[in-house]
Protein backbone atom coordinates (compact mmCIF):
# COMPACT_ATOMS: atom_id res chain seq x y z
CA UNK A 1 0.00 0.00 0.00
CA UNK A 2 1.14 3.62 -0.75
CA UNK A 3 2.63 5.87 1.84
CA UNK A 4 -0.33 8.04 3.30
CA UNK A 5 0.40 11.19 5.55
CA UNK A 6 -1.52 10.04 7.96
CA UNK A 7 0.84 6.58 8.43
CA UNK A 8 3.35 8.90 10.90
CA UNK A 9 0.59 7.72 13.38
CA UNK A 10 2.30 4.44 13.79
CA UNK A 11 5.06 5.62 15.50
CA UNK A 12 3.19 6.66 18.32
CA UNK A 13 2.65 2.64 19.31
CA UNK A 14 4.55 1.48 22.36
CA UNK A 15 5.44 -2.16 21.87
CA UNK A 16 6.51 -3.65 25.30
CA UNK A 17 8.82 -7.70 24.31
CA UNK A 18 9.52 -9.92 27.37
CA UNK A 19 12.80 -10.41 28.19
CA UNK A 20 14.53 -12.88 26.45
CA UNK A 21 15.71 -15.99 27.75
CA UNK A 22 13.40 -16.03 30.90
CA UNK A 23 10.09 -18.36 31.28
CA UNK A 24 6.76 -16.29 30.24
CA UNK A 25 4.33 -16.76 32.91
CA UNK A 26 0.40 -15.50 31.37
CA UNK A 27 -1.89 -15.79 34.21
CA UNK A 28 -5.78 -15.07 33.02
CA UNK A 29 -8.20 -14.60 36.30
CA UNK A 30 -11.79 -14.51 35.74
CA UNK A 31 -13.55 -10.72 35.91
CA UNK A 32 -15.76 -10.31 39.06
CA UNK A 33 -16.38 -14.25 39.39
CA UNK A 34 -17.61 -13.59 42.63
CA UNK A 35 -20.70 -12.28 40.99
CA UNK A 36 -20.67 -14.76 38.15
CA UNK A 37 -20.77 -17.65 39.86
CA UNK A 38 -23.39 -16.82 42.10
CA UNK A 39 -25.24 -15.67 39.37
CA UNK A 40 -24.86 -18.97 37.92
CA UNK A 41 -25.45 -21.09 41.07
CA UNK A 42 -21.72 -22.54 41.14
CA UNK A 43 -21.86 -25.22 43.67
CA UNK A 44 -20.15 -24.46 47.01
CA UNK A 45 -17.17 -24.19 47.36
CA UNK A 46 -16.15 -25.86 44.25
CA UNK A 47 -18.21 -26.77 41.08
CA UNK A 48 -16.88 -29.37 39.11
CA UNK A 49 -18.54 -28.17 35.99
CA UNK A 50 -16.57 -24.57 36.16
CA UNK A 51 -13.33 -26.04 36.83
CA UNK A 52 -13.38 -28.52 34.18
CA UNK A 53 -15.03 -25.81 31.60
CA UNK A 54 -11.83 -24.27 33.01
CA UNK A 55 -9.51 -27.08 31.88
CA UNK A 56 -11.08 -27.40 28.51
CA UNK A 57 -10.35 -24.11 27.62
CA UNK A 58 -7.27 -24.19 28.95
CA UNK A 59 -6.25 -27.06 26.55
CA UNK A 60 -7.35 -25.52 23.90
CA UNK A 61 -5.17 -22.65 24.42
CA UNK A 62 -1.89 -25.10 24.90
CA UNK A 63 -3.16 -27.19 21.92
CA UNK A 64 -3.38 -23.45 19.51
CA UNK A 65 0.59 -22.16 21.17
CA UNK A 66 3.00 -25.25 21.29
CA UNK A 67 5.60 -23.34 23.20
CA UNK A 68 3.60 -23.53 26.31
CA UNK A 69 5.34 -26.08 28.51
CA UNK A 70 2.81 -26.22 31.06
CA UNK A 71 -0.51 -24.55 32.78
CA UNK A 72 -1.99 -24.59 35.94
CA UNK A 73 -5.27 -24.10 37.37
CA UNK A 74 -7.43 -23.38 40.22
CA UNK A 75 -10.45 -21.63 41.06
CA UNK A 76 -11.08 -18.22 38.50
CA UNK A 77 -7.80 -18.43 37.19
CA UNK A 78 -4.97 -19.88 34.86
CA UNK A 79 -1.56 -19.95 34.32
CA UNK A 80 0.62 -20.69 30.81
CA UNK A 81 3.90 -20.83 31.16
CA UNK A 82 6.34 -20.40 28.18
CA UNK A 83 9.37 -21.84 27.94
CA UNK A 84 12.49 -19.22 27.88
CA UNK A 85 13.46 -20.11 23.86
CA UNK A 86 9.81 -18.98 22.90
CA UNK A 87 9.82 -16.72 20.47
CA UNK A 88 5.87 -16.59 20.09
CA UNK A 89 4.70 -12.94 18.11
CA UNK A 90 8.58 -12.37 19.12
CA UNK A 91 7.87 -11.66 22.70
CA UNK A 92 5.22 -8.93 21.93
CA UNK A 93 3.84 -8.82 25.03
CA UNK A 94 0.06 -7.71 24.05
CA UNK A 95 -0.10 -9.60 21.64
CA UNK A 96 0.82 -12.30 23.56
CA UNK A 97 -2.14 -11.86 26.65
CA UNK A 98 -4.69 -10.40 23.99
CA UNK A 99 -4.70 -13.55 22.19
CA UNK A 100 -4.20 -16.03 25.16
CA UNK A 101 -7.10 -14.25 26.56
CA UNK A 102 -9.74 -14.03 24.11
CA UNK A 103 -9.10 -17.52 22.76
CA UNK A 104 -9.69 -18.98 26.41
CA UNK A 105 -12.51 -16.46 26.63
CA UNK A 106 -14.11 -17.28 23.55
CA UNK A 107 -13.88 -21.55 24.45
CA UNK A 108 -15.04 -20.79 27.52
CA UNK A 109 -18.20 -19.54 26.71
CA UNK A 110 -18.39 -22.00 23.17
CA UNK A 111 -17.63 -24.64 25.20
CA UNK A 112 -20.50 -23.69 27.86
CA UNK A 113 -23.22 -25.72 27.11
CA UNK A 114 -21.13 -29.01 27.14
CA UNK A 115 -20.97 -28.61 30.64
CA UNK A 116 -23.94 -26.54 31.94
CA UNK A 117 -26.18 -28.49 29.68
CA UNK A 118 -29.09 -26.07 29.79
CA UNK A 119 -28.08 -24.00 32.08
CA UNK A 120 -27.76 -20.30 30.27
CA UNK A 121 -25.55 -18.14 30.45
CA UNK A 122 -26.64 -15.18 31.32
CA UNK A 123 -24.38 -12.76 30.84
CA UNK A 124 -20.73 -12.65 28.84
CA UNK A 125 -17.58 -13.59 31.25
CA UNK A 126 -14.35 -11.89 30.83
CA UNK A 127 -10.75 -12.66 31.96
CA UNK A 128 -8.23 -10.39 32.95
CA UNK A 129 -4.62 -11.40 31.75
CA UNK A 130 -0.94 -10.20 32.68
CA UNK A 131 1.97 -11.82 31.62
CA UNK A 132 5.47 -12.13 34.01
CA UNK A 133 8.92 -12.88 33.02
CA UNK A 134 11.00 -15.61 35.50
CA UNK A 135 14.36 -15.58 34.70
CA UNK A 136 15.20 -18.94 36.82
CA UNK A 137 13.75 -22.35 37.30
CA UNK A 138 14.06 -21.31 41.17
CA UNK A 139 11.81 -18.58 40.83
CA UNK A 140 9.10 -20.25 38.22
CA UNK A 141 8.95 -22.91 40.79
CA UNK A 142 7.84 -20.99 43.51
CA UNK A 143 5.24 -19.52 41.12
CA UNK A 144 3.69 -22.38 40.82
CA UNK A 145 4.15 -23.03 44.44
CA UNK A 146 2.69 -19.97 45.39
CA UNK A 147 -0.30 -20.61 43.33
CA UNK A 148 -0.51 -23.87 44.19
CA UNK A 149 -0.32 -23.18 48.01
CA UNK A 150 -3.15 -19.80 47.36
CA UNK A 151 -5.61 -22.81 46.08
CA UNK A 152 -4.72 -24.94 48.74
CA UNK A 153 -5.55 -21.88 51.82
CA UNK A 154 -8.51 -20.61 49.97
CA UNK A 155 -9.83 -24.14 49.38
CA UNK A 156 -9.37 -25.30 52.83
CA UNK A 157 -10.78 -21.94 53.96
CA UNK A 158 -13.89 -22.53 52.16
CA UNK A 159 -14.67 -26.29 52.66
CA UNK A 160 -14.72 -25.25 56.14
CA UNK A 161 -16.91 -22.20 55.63
CA UNK A 162 -19.47 -23.63 53.48
CA UNK A 163 -19.79 -26.78 55.58
CA UNK A 164 -20.55 -24.40 58.88
CA UNK A 165 -23.05 -22.35 56.24
CA UNK A 166 -24.81 -25.50 54.70
CA UNK A 167 -25.25 -27.56 57.87
CA UNK A 168 -28.47 -28.86 57.67
CA UNK A 169 -28.42 -29.25 61.76
CA UNK A 170 -26.92 -26.12 62.75
CA UNK A 171 -26.31 -24.09 60.20
CA UNK A 172 -24.26 -20.94 61.03
CA UNK A 173 -24.65 -17.50 59.38
CA UNK A 174 -21.82 -16.18 56.90
CA UNK A 175 -21.05 -13.67 59.56
CA UNK A 176 -20.99 -16.66 62.09
CA UNK A 177 -19.09 -18.85 60.03
CA UNK A 178 -16.41 -15.95 59.82
CA UNK A 179 -15.82 -15.40 63.13
CA UNK A 180 -15.49 -18.36 64.13
CA UNK A 181 -12.71 -19.34 61.04
CA UNK A 182 -10.71 -16.17 62.02
CA UNK A 183 -8.95 -18.02 65.18
CA UNK A 184 -8.82 -21.27 63.16
CA UNK A 185 -5.23 -22.31 61.83
CA UNK A 186 -4.92 -25.05 59.39
CA UNK A 187 -4.59 -27.51 61.81
CA UNK A 188 -7.98 -26.34 63.62
CA UNK A 189 -9.87 -26.06 60.23
CA UNK A 190 -8.95 -30.15 59.42
CA UNK A 191 -10.13 -30.31 62.93
CA UNK A 192 -13.63 -29.06 62.59
CA UNK A 193 -14.28 -30.43 59.13
CA UNK A 194 -13.54 -33.46 60.88
CA UNK A 195 -15.10 -33.72 64.13
CA UNK A 196 -18.63 -31.78 63.46
CA UNK A 197 -18.99 -32.99 59.45
CA UNK A 198 -17.16 -36.40 59.07
CA UNK A 199 -15.00 -34.41 56.69
CA UNK A 200 -11.81 -35.76 56.20
CA UNK A 201 -10.13 -33.05 53.97
CA UNK A 202 -6.82 -35.24 52.02
CA UNK A 203 -10.01 -37.07 50.90
CA UNK A 204 -11.99 -34.77 48.97
CA UNK A 205 -11.24 -34.24 45.05
CA UNK A 206 -8.04 -33.75 44.43
CA UNK A 207 -8.77 -31.63 41.84
CA UNK A 208 -10.14 -28.97 44.32
CA UNK A 209 -7.14 -29.55 46.67
CA UNK A 210 -4.24 -29.20 44.39
CA UNK A 211 -5.85 -27.81 41.37
CA UNK A 212 -5.10 -28.96 37.75
CA UNK A 213 -1.68 -29.11 35.94
CA UNK A 214 -1.81 -29.99 32.04
CA UNK A 215 1.32 -30.56 30.27
CA UNK A 216 2.48 -33.04 27.40
CA UNK A 217 3.50 -36.35 27.69
CA UNK A 218 5.22 -38.29 25.50
CA UNK A 219 2.89 -41.69 26.29
CA UNK A 220 2.14 -45.12 25.11
CA UNK A 221 -1.24 -45.02 22.48
CA UNK A 222 -2.98 -47.71 20.74
CA UNK A 223 -3.60 -46.87 17.12
CA UNK A 224 -4.77 -49.21 14.06
CA UNK A 225 -2.30 -48.89 11.41
CA UNK A 226 -3.23 -47.73 8.49
CA UNK A 227 -1.15 -49.32 6.40
CA UNK A 228 -1.87 -52.72 7.82
CA UNK A 229 -5.40 -52.33 9.87
CA UNK A 230 -3.38 -53.58 12.39
CA UNK A 231 -3.39 -52.42 16.02
CA UNK A 232 -0.06 -51.12 16.60
CA UNK A 233 1.19 -49.15 19.79
CA UNK A 234 2.64 -45.58 19.33
CA UNK A 235 4.93 -43.01 21.39
CA UNK A 236 2.48 -40.00 20.94
CA UNK A 237 2.25 -36.42 22.86
CA UNK A 238 -0.68 -36.16 24.97
CA UNK A 239 -2.41 -33.70 26.69
CA UNK A 240 -2.41 -34.92 30.53
CA UNK A 241 -4.18 -33.22 33.20
CA UNK A 242 -3.40 -34.22 36.84
CA UNK A 243 -4.19 -33.25 40.04
CA UNK A 244 -1.03 -33.42 41.78
CA UNK A 245 1.60 -31.54 44.42
CA UNK A 246 3.57 -29.16 42.22
CA UNK A 247 5.23 -28.00 45.26
CA UNK A 248 7.73 -30.71 46.10
CA UNK A 249 10.56 -32.46 44.27
CA UNK A 250 8.50 -35.77 42.34
CA UNK A 251 6.77 -33.99 40.16
CA UNK A 252 9.45 -32.10 38.15
CA UNK A 253 11.30 -35.16 38.82
CA UNK A 254 9.00 -37.34 36.96
CA UNK A 255 8.53 -35.06 34.11
CA UNK A 256 12.35 -33.42 33.47
CA UNK A 257 11.15 -32.28 30.12
CA UNK A 258 8.68 -29.69 31.33
CA UNK A 259 11.62 -27.76 32.87
CA UNK A 260 14.00 -27.65 29.67
CA UNK A 261 14.77 -24.14 28.78
CA UNK A 262 14.11 -24.85 24.96
CA UNK A 263 11.91 -27.18 23.46
P1 LIG B 1 -11.65 -9.99 40.29
O1 LIG B 1 -10.83 -11.19 39.97
O2 LIG B 1 -10.86 -8.99 41.06
O3 LIG B 1 -12.34 -9.41 39.11
O4 LIG B 1 -12.84 -10.47 41.30
P2 LIG B 1 -13.39 -11.94 41.55
O5 LIG B 1 -14.75 -11.78 42.12
O6 LIG B 1 -13.25 -12.79 40.34
O7 LIG B 1 -12.43 -12.47 42.72
P3 LIG B 1 -11.29 -13.57 42.74
O8 LIG B 1 -10.74 -13.87 41.39
O9 LIG B 1 -10.31 -13.14 43.77
O10 LIG B 1 -12.02 -14.84 43.33
C1 LIG B 1 -12.72 -15.77 42.58
C2 LIG B 1 -14.18 -15.76 42.94
O11 LIG B 1 -14.85 -16.76 42.17
C3 LIG B 1 -14.50 -16.07 44.39
O12 LIG B 1 -15.54 -15.21 44.84
C4 LIG B 1 -14.99 -17.50 44.39
C5 LIG B 1 -15.57 -17.63 43.01
N1 LIG B 1 -15.43 -19.01 42.51
C6 LIG B 1 -14.44 -19.51 41.74
N2 LIG B 1 -14.63 -20.83 41.52
C7 LIG B 1 -15.77 -21.16 42.18
C8 LIG B 1 -16.51 -22.38 42.33
O13 LIG B 1 -16.14 -23.45 41.80
N3 LIG B 1 -17.64 -22.34 43.07
C9 LIG B 1 -18.07 -21.18 43.66
N4 LIG B 1 -19.20 -21.22 44.37
N5 LIG B 1 -17.41 -20.01 43.53
C10 LIG B 1 -16.28 -20.02 42.80
MG1 LIG C 1 -8.82 -10.64 42.25
MG1 LIG D 1 -11.41 -13.25 39.51
MG1 LIG E 1 -9.26 -15.44 41.10
MG1 LIG F 1 -4.82 -7.43 11.48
Amino acid sequence: MAATRFEYVRNFEQPTTLLRNTWIVVRLDGHGFHRFSKEHQFAKPNDVRALHLMNASAAAVMREFDDIALAYGQSDEFSFVFRPSTMVYSRREAKIITNLCSLFTATFVMQWPQFFGSQPLSYAPSFDARAVCYPTIANLRDYMSWRQADCHINNLYNTAFWALVLDSKDPKTEQQAEAILRVTDSAAKNEILFTQFGINYNNIDPMFRKGSTLFWRKQDVEEVSAKTGQPVVRKRNVLATEYVDVIGESFWKENPHLLSRGK
